[in-house]
Order: C-alpha cells, then structure tokens, then sequence
C-alpha cells in the first residue's frame, strides 16, 4: 500500500488544523511562500493580513487574550521576522500564549548571510518562553504540537517556530503525535496540601485581610472561584492592570486597582493588611513601589504557577506553587471543612471593611469637570453607552491607566492591555485580533494619539476584513503620561512630548476608507459614541480632550505606595 507524501508547507497546515486553528494574522515573503500557497487550499483557516509584523503578533495575541485559545502568527524570514519581536516581547512579559511561525533562509545557507537571513532564534530567544528551528522536515508535525503545548500550559507565553524554506517543500508522511512529552517541562498545577491548609489558617486568623489579584486569574479562568472565596469570606479585593475583570467592579468589595495609579482604598488597604493573599500577580514594581516597604504589616501569601516568580521581587511567607484555578478549588473545598471558623471571620472583617469604606469614601476617584472636555469623563460614558460584553484594549500611557481607572471591568478577558512591556501600539491590533475572534462583540481601543500611531496602518487591515473597531483618540496634543513625567518631576520641561503635527485623524479615517468623527465639547461625547457604535466597520473618534489634564492618585516611582499624590 502506498502511503501518501505531503510537503512540509501542507503538513503545517494539517499540523494547525489538528490545533483546531481558526485564523491565522501574518505577512507574507519569499522564504515563506510555500506556505502561504498552501494556505489557498485551506478555506476552513482564515489568513488575516496584517500591514505590518508587529500589527499580525499584537492581533494574535489579542486574539488569544480575548479567547483564552493559542494565537497564531506567521511572516517571513529577516526583516518580516525581527518586526516580529516587540509583539513577541509584549506576549512574554504578560504570559500570553502565541506561536509565532517565522520563514527562514533553507538550511545551506543559513550562517552565509544570504539574503533575508537573520538569526531568528537568537534574537527571539530572551523573549519567547520557547523556541526552534526546525532542520528537517519529518520533525515539523512534532516540534508543532510542542510548540502548541508549550505556549499554552504551565505560566503561558509565547513560542516561535522558525522554518527553513526547504524544509517547507521536504516531503513527509503525516502523521500529528497524540501527545508531548518534554523531560523537564511538567508545570505543577495542583497545590500541595498541607501549604494549602497553612494558609487557609492563616487567612482565617487575619483581620485586615486583602485579595491582590494578577493577571495569572484570568489566564487561569479561576474568577469565579476568586470571587466565592472574597464573597464568603468577606475579603477586600484589589487586582493589578492584568487582573482588571477578574473581580467585578460593582461588588461592594472591590477596591480598584492598586499601585502607581491605584486608587488611594487599595493602596492603604494592602498597606494597613495584616495578610495579603497575592493570586497569579508578580509584585511588579509598578504595584510594589519601594519594596521594603510594600504590605509591611502583612504575612504574604503567594499562588502562582511559575516557582520563580515566588519571592523574587518581595520575600513571600506562605507560597504555593499552583494553577490559581486549581488552588482556590482547593482552598474552597478546605475552608467548606472550616465553615464554623468562616463564620468567625465573617464577623471579624467588618471593622476592616469599615475602614475601607471610609477610605473609599474619602479620597474617591476624581477629576475636575470643567467646560473643557475631560479624557476621564470620555471613559465614564464609553462604560455607560457600550454594550457588557465590549472588549477594550488600551494603548500604553494616560490612556491606559485613565480607563483601567474609569472603566468598569466586571468580567474577565475584556480588558486587553500591554502591562508588562507597556507596548505603545498594542491596543489597535490587538483589539483587531479580539474581533476576529469574537465578530458579534464590540471590540474598542481606548487610545493616545501618540500610540495610535504607532500601528496606524493597521487600519487597512480592520477595513479590508470589515473588522467592527472602534478607536476611540483620546486627543491631548502631547505623549501625555511623559509630559505628566516632566510636569511632576522635570520642572516642566516638555523635552519632545509635544505632538502638535498629528494628522487629522477624520480626514486619515476617510482615506483609509473608514469613517471618522471628531469631538471637541463635552456637549458632543454621547452622540459621537452612539454613532461610532451604530457604524459597520472601523471607526476612529477623535476626541479633542484637555491637553494637560494629569492621572492621579500618582506613586512618585520607587516612593511607598501610601505616598499617593491626590488630585
Ligand atoms: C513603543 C513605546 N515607546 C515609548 C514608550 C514610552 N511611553 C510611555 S507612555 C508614552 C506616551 C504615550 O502618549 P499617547 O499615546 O499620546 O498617550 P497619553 O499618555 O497621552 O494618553 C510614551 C512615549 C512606550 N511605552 N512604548
């Protein structure tokens, strides 16, 4: 009997559909045109072009944020490749899982600096959680359903996969292995018992208890058992820019994100905490602020999948190494067993809670409402006039911090954000990305008009495929967070932040073939986001706000984060 050959190019796209991939956002180039012919013969895989590397990565990683599925990515060799690497960074410092395949020069001539060749597996390999190059042929169905498992188990990230044209048109017999096993690489998602019990013993002696959440939660879809264990146990909860969604905002115990722009309940609340239960979060130093002074009073709890992140960046008391999901479902099941201890608790945070209700109530968010119009007050009626199930995506600066602040999240995977690598020109791909995935849902980027530009021509791409993006320009005139920078600490010096010669962005709309709206007055917000929402296709609203309004409350960097400077 003989047994059917197919090329390498073909056997990658059997090797994605036995993924059960659905898109694909890439560019094509000569060393990957194998594949990108083979894709012609695959309608059940959608091929999304995007107009610039950069743009296809942030789109699959948006993709994979929104959907909780793998992301995927393919370019070309060279250039086509090293604009890859800022989207691949963004993906590994947020733990988001993407393949990235990239084309390479065939296997003779790499090292000859033929032409298109870079080293893509040198360059990628500070930033992907894993990579390969792929030498021959017959290893391309296995190196793939690696490369899949990878990027999705364990603490996620991104993977690159770098295929050499001639291994694109070698010929194997495929056959897609069942499953990976990888000496060395066995994540540990089940907590160990006796540490779990530990730390419900603790949990249940502490008065001031605080929840500081981390974008591990949502990455672990455990919001429904992080909300349970603070609702029965009564426990104040804050999150990091990643956690955004995964305790919902209306809840009475909710204290807002924390951190350099968190609001002043959370801040003093993980300051005053005699036990911080720390859930899939890092302790950056964006939350940290000066270490040595971070939660002082506090026995700190730490639950996360990757043992190196315990005690790295703050000395953790109580760690579990475990998948957020998986420890809480434990931790439930045990404080079920304790319940007559619950109910002491339960009496026992309320002097706490009324604490932080007077906090909250003291030194709420706020900001000035004059006749300018206020980038603050553009998010509040993005929040009330969107439908609950919006994606936002931000861009990176006031933008950003102004909606994790205003927006509210009460659902997990519909905040997309660069938090780790602060990526200006995350939010408009990616958001992209989001659509593609969910086609039903209002996908929106909250955006500075600095970083729109960073990944403007994405635009084509968003009308080519009719993707319904609304990018919403909150328009200051300025790279606004570095000016904020050089008001507070630079004696007003605005080095290079200003942006005075921007386009105009309606006019920029239209000749991209999308519509475009401007707003300059308060008076003009509601209408102009009912329209943008009302509009098929993509949409830029140009939103003309105050060009030096500031983000407060502020953490000077490196100060406690109970140094708030308040509006
Ligand atoms: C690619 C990249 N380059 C530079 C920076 C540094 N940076 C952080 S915020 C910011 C200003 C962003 O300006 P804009 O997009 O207009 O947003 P705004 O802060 O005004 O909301 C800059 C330059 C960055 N985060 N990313």
């Amino acid at each position: 009997m003989s047994v059917k050959k197919i090329t390498g190019a073909y056997a990658f796209i059997e090797a994605l559909r036995c993924e059960g991939v659905k898109h694909i956002f890439g560019y094509p180039g000569g060393a990957v045109l194998d594949i990108f012919d083979a894709i012609m013969d695959a309608p059940d895989i959608q091929f999304i072009l995007s107009r610039h590397e950069q743009g296809a990565v942030h789109a699959a990683d948006g993709y994979a944020r929104a959907s909780g599925k793998v992301g995927v990515a393919l370019v070309t060799s060279g250039p086509g490749a090293t604009n890859t690497v800022t989207g691949i960074a963004t993906a590994c410092m947020d733990s988001i899982p993407i393949v990235v395949f990239s084309g390479q020069v065939s296997t003779n001539l790499i090292g000859n600096d033929a032409f298109q060749e870079a080293d893509t597996v040198g360059i990628t390999r500070p930033c992907t959680k894993h990579n390969y190059l792929v030498k021959d042929c017959a290893d391309l169905p296995k190196v793939i359903k690696e490369a899949f498992y990878i990027a999705a188990t364990g603490r996620p990230g991104p993977v690159l996969v770098d295929i050499p044209k001639d291994v694109m048109k070698g010929l194997i017999t495929f056959k897609y292995p069942d499953k990976v096993s990888l000496e060395g690489y066995c994540p540990n998602y089940r907590g160990h018992p006796g540490q779990i019990k530990r730390i419900i013993g603790t949990i249940l002696k502490s008065r001031r208890p605080v929840i500081y959440a981390g974008g591990g939660v949502v990455i672990s879809n455990a919001s429904e058992e992080l909300i349970t264990l603070a609702r029965q146990l009564r426990i104040p909860v804050t999150t990091t820019l990643m956690g955004l969604g995964a305790f919902p905002a209306d809840d009475p115990l909710w204290l807002g994100m924390l951190g350099m722009h968190g609001t002043y309940a959370a801040n003093m609340a993980v300051t005053e905490s005699d036990c911080l239960i720390a859930i899939g979060a890092r302790f950056d130093d964006r939350v940290t602020g000066k270490v040595d002074e971070f939660a002082p009073r506090a026995k700190i709890i730490h639950i996360d999948i990757d043992p190196t992140s315990i005690s790295k960046n703050v000395r953790v008391d109580l760690p579990v190494v475990g998948d957020c999901k998986f420890v809480l479902t434990d931790m439930l099941d045990g404080i079920k067993e304790k319940m007559r201890d619950v109910h002491e608790m339960t009496s026992g945070t309320g002097a706490w809670l009324d604490q932080i209700n007077r906090w909250k109530r003291e030194h709420p968010l706020r900001y000035e409402q004059g006749t300018t119009l206020k980038p603050q007050f553009v998010i509040e009626k993005i929040n009330e006039l969107s439908p609950d199930d919006t994606i936002i995506s931000t861009e990176v600066g006031q933008n950003q911090m102004w909606t994790a602040q205003f927006f509210k999240f009460n659902q997990p995977r519909h905040f997309l954000t660069s938090g780790g690598l602060g990526t200006m020109g995350y939010g408009f791909p990616a958001a992209i990305g989001a659509q593609a995935a969910f086609p039903d849902r209002t996908v929106i980027d909250i955006a500075g008009d600095g970083s729109i530009q960073m990944n403007i021509q994405e635009l084509a791409t968003a009308v080519q495929y009719q993707l319904n993006v609304k990018v919403m320009i909150l328009n200051n005139g300025f790279l606004g967070m570095v000016r904020q920078w050089q008001s507070l600490f630079y004696r007003g010096r605005y080095s290079h932040t200003s942006m005075a010669s921007s386009p105009d962005f309606v006019k920029l709309a239209e000749a991209y073939g999308a519509y475009g709206i401007r707003v300059d007055k308060p008076s003009e917000v509601e209408d102009a986001i009912r329209k943008a929402l009302s509009i098929k296709g993509p949409v830029f609203v140009d939103f003309h706000v105050e060009p030096e309004e500031d983000v407060y409350p502020m953490v000077p960097a490196g100060a406690p984060i109970n140094n708030m400077l308040l509006v």
